[in-house]
C-alpha cells in the first residue's frame, strides 16, 4: 500500500467583507476556517478597515489575513473556502468586484506556484493591495512571496493609502 504524501503546509488566507456587519462577517469566517478538516489554525492578524480598491461606489472593507497549517491539497482547501463563502451567504452580483458579505482568498500555499482555471498561486493581487500586505506584515514579516519579495518591501513600495487598524 502506498503511503500518502501528507505534509503540513503553511498557507495564508485573505478575508474581506463590506456588507451585512463586516466585522461580524470577518470574525465568523475566521471561526469557520478554524473548523476546516485536516487543518490547524496558527494565527490571525488584526482587523483592518480601508476604502474600496477597484470600484469605489461601495462601502469600506474590513480585511484580515490568517495563517494555517494544512494537510489538504490546494484545490481541496479552495473548495473548503468556497463552501464557507456560500455558508456566509455570499451572493455573486453581476458587477465585477462589487460589494460582498464575505470574500475568502487563498493567497499563498507553501511555496507552490499554480496557474489553472480555478486557482492562481501566489494570488496575483498580493503585491498591489495594501489591505492584504498590511495584515501579512503583521503576522509574517519575514515572508517572501514566491517570485517576488519580502512582504515588508512590497508594502513599502505601495503608496501609503489608508489601511486603518481597528479594535
Ligand atoms: C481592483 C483593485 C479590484 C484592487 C480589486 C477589496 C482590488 C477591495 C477588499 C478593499 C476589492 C478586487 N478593497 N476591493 N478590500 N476587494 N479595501 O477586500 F482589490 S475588489
Ligand atoms: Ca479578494
Ligand atoms: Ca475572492
Amino acid at each position: 500500500m502506498e503511503r500518502q504524501d501528507q505534509h503540513w503546509k503553511v498557507s495564508y488566507i485573505g478575508i474581506g467583507s463590506n456588507l451585512d456587519d463586516p466585522i461580524h462577517q470577518v470574525n465568523k469566517a475566521i471561526l469557520n476556517i478554524q473548523k476546516i478538516p485536516k487543518t490547524c489554525f496558527i494565527v490571525t492578524s488584526s482587523l483592518y478597515e480601508s476604502s474600496p480598491m477597484g470600484p469605489s461606489n461601495q462601502p469600506n472593507y474590513i480585511n484580515a489575513v490568517v495563517a494555517i497549517l494544512t494537510l489538504l491539497e490546494p484545490h481541496d482547501l479552495l473548495r473548503e473556502l468556497q463552501r464557507i463563502e456560500i455558508q456566509q451567504k455570499r451572493i455573486r452580483s453581476t458587477e465585477k468586484w462589487g460589494p460582498r458579505t464575505i470574500d475568502i482568498d487563498l493567497l499563498i500555499f507553501s511555496n507552490e506556484e499554480i496557474n489553472d482555471e480555478s486557482l492562481i498561486l501566489p494570488h496575483p493581487g498580493i503585491q498591489h493591495r495594501n489591505f492584504v500586505l498590511a495584515p501579512l506584515v503583521e503576522i509574517a514579516p519575514d515572508l517572501v512571496v514566491k517570485g517576488l519579495e519580502n512582504v515588508v518591501d512590497l508594502l513599502n513600495k505601495l503608496q501609503d493609502s489608508e489601511v486603518k487598524l481597528i479594535n
